[in-house]
């Protein structure tokens, strides 16, 4: 009998061990995700003009690479997808402004609430550009839909971007550092009295814009929107990257204990492009360039948090960035006139907001020194499939009704295949489809919008079909529909399938 019972206790002992050890065992997830960062924007993948130590660093312990997209060319879009895993075209998602309802259901499990199931402690940290409540915005209350709701247990926010109004931080949905005898309002609309207008002070402007950046100016940058009130809780755009990685590697610091999922959404490269002195001309290529050594700090924060805690070796982080790049995007920082041999897209055609491949192909890195082999990977992912790869990697169930575009590559993602999808969806002001080394546009025949038909980039649709050989044509100079017509036809049904 006595040995019967210490033959179970230690079974039991054992058990717990093993729970515990299995616990231990769980990555922290580490999103990185760069604003407006091209796919040639960092050293490895051919900057010239900037060097990006820390990056390079990634992907040199790591696994960079070279197919990897994000769901969209546009910020809210990608973002909603890598959330939810659906597609932004079933919610109709697009560029939110600052004051925009939350454009995610709550009631349906998403990214973080998954990782919530499995134990994580889950945080956002840096851009939302999701919208927040349900109707109109009171800013001077707690915000009662955002990311809590979303899944997130700690959220500290840039609300919508860098260029728009309100210019405040939101920490666990409420503004930080607000004065409650200085109310905040906002408006996308009627111009309201309070900081001065753009159009109206040019003289007080340290970057000027086109017409469609010239409403409420705060620390010396005029926005998209109108605002008044809140002067104590305005950020300082030169202090952002600090201000950020602080409360990233806070986060990390206080969760270490725990298994846990940090979205670090950082706000640079994104404009209005005006980097802390400490990096001010640390590139040839003026501002833009300044913001990507910026950026590539703010990386060396967090590889250094996860080191110091002794988290680095079992944090899997995910090396990545929103929608292409773009030169001039509204203020005036000489990012065309600067840019030297530099090609932000590298041979990819496109930009921001273009269908082409540079509008979605994203520099992308995956480090996870425990369980993934350094090297490169050409395996063709998109953003949306993390979802259900951290669901498997996790041996976590999706729920019924979450996730529907989804699809498992972990083992594309840590290197031990190099299939990835064989179809993937790209999204813009039209559809671009990718099978294999064949790229197919839908064509399209409406008018530009008009503030990107001013601009340097070409959104990529045209009235005729589309179809390029990327292996032989990767920068899709040679549009070779006419001559195979079985595969437009194919190409064209599928994409009909997926947006049915
Ligand atoms: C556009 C803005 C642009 C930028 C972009 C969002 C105009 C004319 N342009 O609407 O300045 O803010 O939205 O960028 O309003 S993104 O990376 O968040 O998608
Ligand atoms: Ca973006």
């Amino acid at each position: 009998m006595k040995s019967f019972i210490k033959i179970s206790l230690l079974t039991i002992l054992v058990s717990i061990n093993n729970l515990a050890f299995s616990q231990q065992k769980k990555p922290n997830i580490v999103i990185i995700y760069v604003d407006d960062l091209g796919y040639a924007d960092i050293g490895v993948n051919g900057a010239i003009g900037v060097k990006t130590p820390f990056v390079d660093a990634l992907a040199k312990n790591g696994l960079n690479f070279t197919d990897a997209h994000s769901s969209s060319a546009t910020c809210t879009p990608s973002r909603y997808s890598l959330l939810t895993g659906s597609y932004a075209f079933r919610n109709n998602a697009a560029i939110l402004e600052g004051d925009a309802p939350l454009i995610i259901d709550t009631k349906k499990e998403t990214l973080p609430k998954m990782l919530q199931k499995a134990g994580y402690k889950t945080g956002v940290v840096g851009k939302w550009h999701l919208g927040l409540g349900n109707r109109k915005i009171d800013w001077n209350k707690r915000v009662d839909l955002g990311p809590k709701e979303v899944g997130f247990d700690y959220s500290f926010l840039i609300p919508a971007t860098g260029d728009r109004v309100p210019t405040v931080f939101l920490e666990d949905q409420k503004v930080v550092n607000l004065d409650p005898n200085d109310p905040i309002t906002v408006s996308y609309g009627t111009r309201i009295e309070g900081y001065p207008w753009g159009f109206k002070h040019p003289e007080l402007l340290k970057q000027h814009t086109d017409p469609y950046h010239l409403g409420a100016i705060t620390n010396g940058i005029s926005r998209i929107g109108y605002m008044k009130g809140g002067k104590d809780a305005l950020w300082i755009d030169e202090t952002i990257p600090f201000v950020l990685s602080e409360k990233a590697t806070d986060f990390i610091d206080k969760e270490k204990e725990n298994p846990f999922f940090l979205y670090f959404s950082l706000h640079d490269i994104h404009q209005p492009r005006i980097a802390n002195i400490k990096f001010v001309e640390s590139s040839k290529m003026g501002p833009r360039g300044d913001v990507i050594a910026q950026m590539d700090w703010c990386v060396g924060e967090i590889t250094k948090a996860l080191k110091k805690q002794n988290l680095l070796e079992n944090t899997l982080i995910v090396f990545t960035s929103d929608n292409g790049p773009i030169l001039d995007d509204g203020y005036l920082d000489y990012a065309i006139e600067l840019l030297g041999d530099h090609k932000p897209g590298g041979k990819y055609r496109g930009a921001k907001y273009s269908v082409y491949e540079a509008g979605t192909r994203m520099p992308t890195i995956v480090h996870w020194p425990a369980k993934v082999k350094p090297g490169k990977s050409n395996a063709l992912l998109s953003q949306v499939d993390l979802y259900a790869s951290l669901a498997c990697l996790l041996d976590v169930k999706i729920d019924k009704n979450a996730a529907p575009d989804s699809e498992d590559h972990l083992d594309a993602w840590l290197g031990k295949s190099k299939k990835g999808r064989d179809f993937m969806l790209e999204e813009a002001y039209t559809y671009g489809l990718r099978f294999g080394k064949w790229k197919y546009i839908q064509p399209k025949d409406k008018p530009i919008p008009g503030w990107i038909a001013k601009k340097f980039v070409d959104p990529g649709f045209r009235k005729e079909v589309q179809l390029f050989d990327l292996e032989k044509d990767p920068s899709e100079e040679n549009n070779i529909a006419k001559n195979n017509p079985n595969i437009v036809k194919k190409m064209e049904e599928k994409l009909q399938e997926i947006l049915k």
